[in-house]
C-alpha cells in the first residue's frame, strides 16, 4: 500500500525532473543572449511557446495522472459518504493531549475518524512514524470541528505531536508510542519498534 514515504520519493524525483526542464529553459535563454560567437542567438517565439506549453501540459498531467494514486485523496473525495469503523476523541487543552487511554489501538484498513478538539487555543495533530517521518497530521482549531479520516495499511507503532506552533509550551506536546496500528499484511518498515531502520 502507498503511504506518505512513497509519495514523497516520487515526488522528489517528479519534481527534481521537472524542475530541470523548467532551469533548462532559462539556460537556454541566457546562452542565446550571452551567444559570444557575434549577434545573441533569439529563439524562435514559435520555439519557445511550443516549449512553454509542453511544460505546461507535463505540469497539469502530473497532477490529473497521480491525483488517485496518492491514497488520502480518495478519502477526502468520499469523506461525505464514508463511515468510520472507529472514532477516537482527543481533547487538547493547557498544551495537553486528553486521550481515551494511554495507548490506543487502531484497526488496519479500516477507516478511523479522530475527532480532536481544543478547549484554548490552535494546536496541531500529527501522527509520526518511529523515524519521526510525518503519517498525517490538521489543525486543530479552538470553535471548529477538527476531524481526520484516514486508513492505515501497515503494521507499526505511532508518536502524537502537535504540529502547529502554540507558543513554547508547544514543543513539549509530543507523546510516544501512542496509536498502533495491527493486523496487516505488511509492517510499516519505519515504525517498528525496537526499529529495523
Ligand atoms: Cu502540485
Amino acid at each position: 500500500m502507498t503511504d506518505s514515504v512513497d509519495v514523497l520519493n516520487m515526488l522528489k524525483l517528479v519534481y527534481t525532473l521537472y524542475t530541470l526542464a523548467v532551469i533548462s529553459l532559462i539556460g537556454w535563454f541566457a546562452l542565446g543572449v550571452v551567444n559570444p560567437k557575434g549577434k545573441p542567438r533569439i529563439l524562435k517565439p514559435a520555439t519557445f511557446y511550443t516549449y512553454v506549453g509542453a511544460l505546461i501540459t507535463v505540469g497539469v498531467a502530473i497532477h490529473i495522472v497521480t491525483f488517485n494514486k496518492i491514497p488520502w485523496v480518495e478519502i477526502d473525495f468520499k469523506r461525505s459518504s464514508l463511515t468510520p469503523k472507529q472514532v477516537v476523541n482527543i481533547t487538547i487543552e493547557k498544551h495537553e493531549f486528553k486521550l481515551p487511554s494511554p495507548k490506543i489501538e487502531l484497526e488496519c484498513n479500516e477507516y478511523v475518524l479522530f475527532d480532536v478538539v481544543s478547549k484554548d487555543i490552535t494546536y496541531g495533530f500529527g501522527i509520526f512514524r518511529q523515524n519521526n517521518s510525518m503519517v498525517t497530521q490538521m489543525q486543530v482549531v479552538p470553535g471548529s470541528k477538527n476531524d481526520l479520516m484516514w486508513k492505515f495499511g501497515k503494521n507499526g507503532v505511532y508518536h502524537l505531536r502537535s504540529t502547529e506552533y502554540s507558543g513554547p509550551k508547544g514543543a513539549n506536546m509530543y507523546i510516544k508510542d501512542v496509536f498502533e496500528v495491527k493486523g496487516c499484511a505488511e509492517d510499516d518498515k519505519y515504525s517498528q519498534k525496537g526499529g529495523s531502520l
